[in-house]
């Protein structure tokens, strides 16, 4: 089957779908330039996104893959995770071959975005399908006349049978702020991330490919261009104080981010930054 690229409502929610070789399929929503959805050659969606989001714009969608910028978290006097999330972006190229199907979004500063952030910019979230891979490339540039500084993520939420049962490898002897104890910072000495409680940590300067390890099931994650990782499940207790998750929903997630967070990214006048996070089923 050729693949293609068509305009759906998915679930309420105006969108893109990539069909990709081999039956692979990517969902990415106009609102926010999210990847909603991903199924990979095998036909096993690799997304969690969550059966109460909100798809309106009166609150991001809770799940795929967020895009923070140019704050991620708390970290500033900005709305959470930035200013993008909920915003309306608009379709940029799409281009389909016989092994992929590839689409770009973007979204630039407005009136909204200059009374809480005074940068003009332009934000640019391209995303790849083969039939095993997924590739989302973040591109920032700044078109204005004086220099910003942001941070950033891509905030993907991995669907997963049982988050007690996965091994996330590849952390070992990086320094972490755990923001679930007080932001203490640590260095991970397991050679594979158990999640047992609630976990929250940006780890720094991230060398190494993942390895997300979940029964029958292992993703590869890489990053380009992120130096962080951020691991984060809300555990039970958080989870019940998030109105847009489940009751179960934090068993069946973890968010593994491609983050630049610890240390910030300037942008020079007339400059560009770009980072990339590929997930592939192995
Ligand atoms: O990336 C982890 C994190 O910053 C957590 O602290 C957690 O609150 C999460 O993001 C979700 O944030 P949100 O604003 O989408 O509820």
């Amino acid at each position: 089957m050729k693949t293609s690229i068509e305009t759906i409502d998915f679930q309420g929610i105006e969108a893109l779908c990539l069909n990709g070789p081999r039956g692979s399929r990517a969902v990415v929503a106009k609102r926010g330039g999210q990847v909603l959805s991903w199924t990979a050659a095998d036909g096993r969606e690799r997304l969690f996104l969550s059966d109460r989001a909100v798809g309106d714009g009166s609150a991001a969608i809770r799940g795929g893959i967020p895009v923070c910028f140019p704050q991620f978290a708390a970290l500033g006097d900005l709305p959470r995770h930035g200013l993008v999330r909920t915003r309306e972006w608009q379709v940029g190229g799409r281009s389909c071959g016989d092994d992929y199907a590839m689409v770009t979004l973007l979204v630039e500063d407005d009136a909204a975005s200059r009374a809480l952030w005074p940068h003009p910019f332009r934000a640019e979230i391209t995303v790849g399908l083969e039939a095993d891979r997924l590739d989302i490339e973040l591109g920032i540039d700044n078109p204005g006349d004086s220099p910003f500084q942001f941070t950033a993520a891509l905030h993907t939420y991995l669907r997963v049978v049982q988050v007690e049962d996965v091994a996330l490898e590849g952390l070992y002897g990086f320094t972490y702020r755990d923001a679930a104890d007080g932001n203490r910072q640590r260095r991970e000495t397991g050679t594979a991330l158990l999640v047992e409680g609630e976990t929250d940590r940006i780890y720094q300067d991230v060398r190494r490919p993942l390895l997300l390890q979940a029964g029958n099931l292992s993703l590869g994650i890489h990053a380009e261009g992120f130096p962080d990782v951020v691991v984060w499940n809300p555990w039970v207790e958080r989870s019940a104080q998030i109105p847009d998750l489940p009751a179960n929903g934090w068993r069946h997630m973890l968010c593994v981010e491609a983050a630049a967070v610890h240390r910030p990214v300037a942008v020079a006048a007339g400059g560009s930054w770009s980072g990339r996070q590929t997930l592939v089923v192995l």
